[in-house]
């Protein structure tokens, strides 16, 4: 090994390791409320885990390269620099057979988890208009509405509410462009689009509220609009009995013509 692939190689060591502690210390992921969420975020940490060391590795042979064979007067070229074959048929194999591993786990193994159980104990059914979300309990005859009123109004927002515990199919569609429906703290997303039904599920875990943290949201995730960014709505995960007296709440409201039905936006 020359002095300099040695002095490479050692610096590479040193900041790998330093880079998998950052990464590993770094507490980036929002509160988990389903199953599959904490599949997802183990997902994000392997690719952390695996990108470091070929990230340090790109990083410290550049930065090596470009300070130690720099021409160091103006009249003179820096050494010439040529292929080495074996380097680049390595780089190739490994970075190739990485990928590879990715795809089929947490890649291909991860999809068929997350698509594991086609049933839902909850039904809800999402639709989406700019720039409303049309959320339906079909079990309990219920629909919500939120309006596009943004985050200084958020506790105005209508409520998507979802007992702790159970196992939920989201239904998707949309009446006009597409949208996309997500909420972060499930970690889960899905298009909505026109004249098709996707699907999603969820099984959700722990309870909690817009109020405790902004990812208990449902927030658009296609630019859809002048109103994209104020196309989200409130997250209650509830305890099942107080996700029955929801619904109840709900109910009376939508039979008085209140909040449950208000279909209306303030800013049109
Ligand atoms: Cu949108």
């Amino acid at each position: 090994m020359s002095r300099d692939a040695l002095i490479v190689f050692v610096i590479w060591i040193v900041t790998t390791v330093i880079g998998l502690i950052v990464a590993g210390s770094m507490d980036i992921y929002p509160p988990v409320a389903a199953v599959e969420a904490e599949h997802i975020d183990q997902a994000a940490r392997t690719l952390f885990m695996l990108a470091t060391p070929v990230f340090t590795f790109v990083v410290v042979v550049m930065l090596y390269s470009i300070w130690r064979f720099r021409a160091r007067d103006e009249s003179e070229e820096g050494p010439p620099i040529y292929t080495h074959q074996t380097f680049a048929v390595g780089w190739l194999v490994v970075t190739s057979a990485l990928a590879a591993l990715l795809f089929y786990n947490p890649g291909y193994v991860g999809w068929q988890f997350l698509q594991r159980d086609p049933s839902g104990e909850i039904i809800v059914q999402v639709t989406a208009a700019q720039w409303h979300w049309h959320v339906t309990y079909p079990q309990y005859g219920l629909t919500v509405t939120s309006r596009p009123i943004g985050f200084e109004r958020m506790e105005e927002n209508a409520v998507l509410a979802l007992p702790a515990g159970k196992r939920v199919k989201f239904e998707v569609t949309s009446v006009d462009v597409i949208h996309s429906f997500w909420i972060p703290a499930l970690r889960m997303k899905v298009d909505a689009v026109p004249g098709l039904t996707t699907t999603m599920y969820a099984t959700v875990t722990e309870t909690g509220s817009f109020e405790e943290d902004a990812a208990f949201r449902v927030q658009c995730a296609e630019l859809c609009g002048a109103g994209h960014p104020r196309m989200n709505m409130r997250v209650e995960i509830l305890e099942p009995e107080e996700f029955e007296k929801w619904v109840e709440e709900q109910k009376k409201m939508m039979e008085m013509g209140g909040m449950g039905e208000d279909m209306q936006d303030d800013d049109h």
